[in-house]
């Protein structure tokens, strides 16, 4: 009897575990990323904004610690993450801006580039993008060119929560290539569209990409009301004085959009199969909170790119908390191992890395070289060393498990360690650029 019982045990767990009725069916995949969302403004990064639905995912997932944005502003990161790849080398490494006569409003990611997105529709999935775009404002950058079959949201930077107009005055809300507005709060409208996107593909596998404008300006929450008009003059942060409180009005409004997602998979039946992942693009500005961190956005100090991160698929990967060092660049190439897809092309070769073994199974990553890059500064980091280089600070190294914070430079005791690590990062550099711009 008890052997009985012990198979039956066995039995139950392997259904629960997908080996049993989802393994003819690839996995879901959700894509949350929040705009500017900094490590210490989470409650489940012992942050100051309770956000009760998120700690769910984190408690139920894996909450990673040393998880970093590819850029430390909006389209560098976004591009790394449909892409696979340093932003540099797409032709990415700046923010796309609002301006029309700025030479950075014309670019937009280009043709030849593979998304997750072309390479999971090529595959039957069902891809939907709700929120902020910012690879490009022109048609030919469109994301329903980039793979995606469905979009509703902006393509610029930030929009005005109710108006939905840029910050210089143009209305910016889009179906697919048209513009086409809708009432409502971005937040609600994001959330709304997502849910319906999950609604309407239940039935088969999808890829839904959830790119928030919370927490990023203007400071806007659920109960105000529209600051910006077409051409008019506005104050482009918003017209509230109590910013830091709109701030966490707008991240709370946020993990509730996130908590009817994952309402909406759980009343489907999907929960079990579907990967869920969160992360920041960026750290936050000095509005918000990026913990005990050195630096904010903009910065390559580590309050510019290390970002709170959750990897969630229950049954899947163990709850816990994991100290994996890992990018934006490596969601692409897991996503694929994990809808079993083989094949990237050759010409489009991915600089992230297949996180899956890691996540599933806890197997370690082999030791890797991780850099990242802005017009003003550099930094690179293998293991838990660390080198920048900024001005007017100059070139300083520092050992992140034991600091943290950034405050200790020890270049003047490893010469030899400092030499090594400034060789890579020119190495990469010149490889990146000339990639860049033989496109
Ligand atoms: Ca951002």
């Amino acid at each position: 009897m008890k052997r009985f019982a012990l198979v039956m045990l066995l039995l139950i767990s392997l259904v629960s575990s997908g080996l049993g009725n989802n393994s003819q069916r690839p996995p879901n995949f959700v894509i949350i990323m929040a705009d500017d969302l900094g490590y210490g403004d989470l409650s489940c990064y012992d942050g100051w904004i309770q956000t009760p639905h998120l700690d769910r995912l984190s408690r139920e997932g894996l909450r990673l610690t040393d998880f970093h944005s590819n850029g430390s502003v909006c389209s560098p990161t976004r591009a790394a993450l449909v892409t696979g790849r340093y932003q540099q080398r797409v032709g990415i490494p700046r923010v796309i801006v609002a301006k029309t006569d700025a030479a950075e409003h014309r670019n937009g990611l280009g043709k030849s580039e593979r998304t997750f997105a072309e390479a999971l529709a090529k595959h039957g999935y069902a891809t939907g993008i709700f929120g902020k775009w910012h690879l490009g404002y022109y048609p030919q950058f469109n994301p329903i060119q980039h793979g995606f079959q469905i979009f509703r949201g902006y393509v610029s930077g930030n929009v005005d929560f109710f108006s939905h107009i840029d910050q210089v005055g143009n209305a910016d809300w889009w179906h697919n290539d048209q513009k086409v507005d809708e009432d409502g709060y971005v937040t609600h409208l994001i959330t709304q569209h997502a849910v319906t996107f999950i609604e309407q593909n239940h039935a088969h596998p999808f890829c839904l990409y959830v790119p928030h404008e919370a927490p990023h300006y203007p400071y806007q929450g659920p109960n105000d009301s529209a600051d910006r008009t077409v051409g008019g003059k506005f104050p482009n942060h918003g017209s509230r004085s109590d910013k830091k409180e709109a701030y966490r009005e707008m991240v709370v409004e946020m993990d509730k959009g996130i908590g009817e997602i994952l309402a909406t998979l759980r009343r489907h039946g999907l929960d079990r199969n579907t990967f869920v992942f969160f992360c920041s693009d960026n750290g936050a500005t000095r509005l918000g909170s990026n913990g005990s961190l050195r630096g904010h956005k903009g910065s390559v100090w580590e309050g510019g790119h290390r970002v709170p991160a959750i990897a969630w698929w229950p049954d899947q990967i163990e709850a816990g908390v994991s100290s994996t060092l890992a990018m934006t660049m490596d969601l692409m190439p897991t996503l694929l191992a994990l809808a079993g897809i083989e094949g990237h092309p050759e010409d489009n070769a991915f600089d992230g890395i297949d996180l899956s073994a890691n996540w599933l199974t806890r197997q370690p990553l082999e030791p890797r070289i991780l850099f990242w890059g802005t017009d003003k500064a550099k930094a690179v980091r293998r293991g838990n060393w660390k080198l920048v280089k900024s001005q007017p600070a100059g070139t300083q190294l520092f050992r992140l498990d034991t600091d943290l914070t950034e405050s200790q430079d020890l270049s003047p005791q490893h010469p030899e360690r400092v030499a090594t690590l400034q060789r890579a990062l020119e190495n990469w550099s010149k490889e990146v650029n000339a990639a860049s711009l033989g496109r």
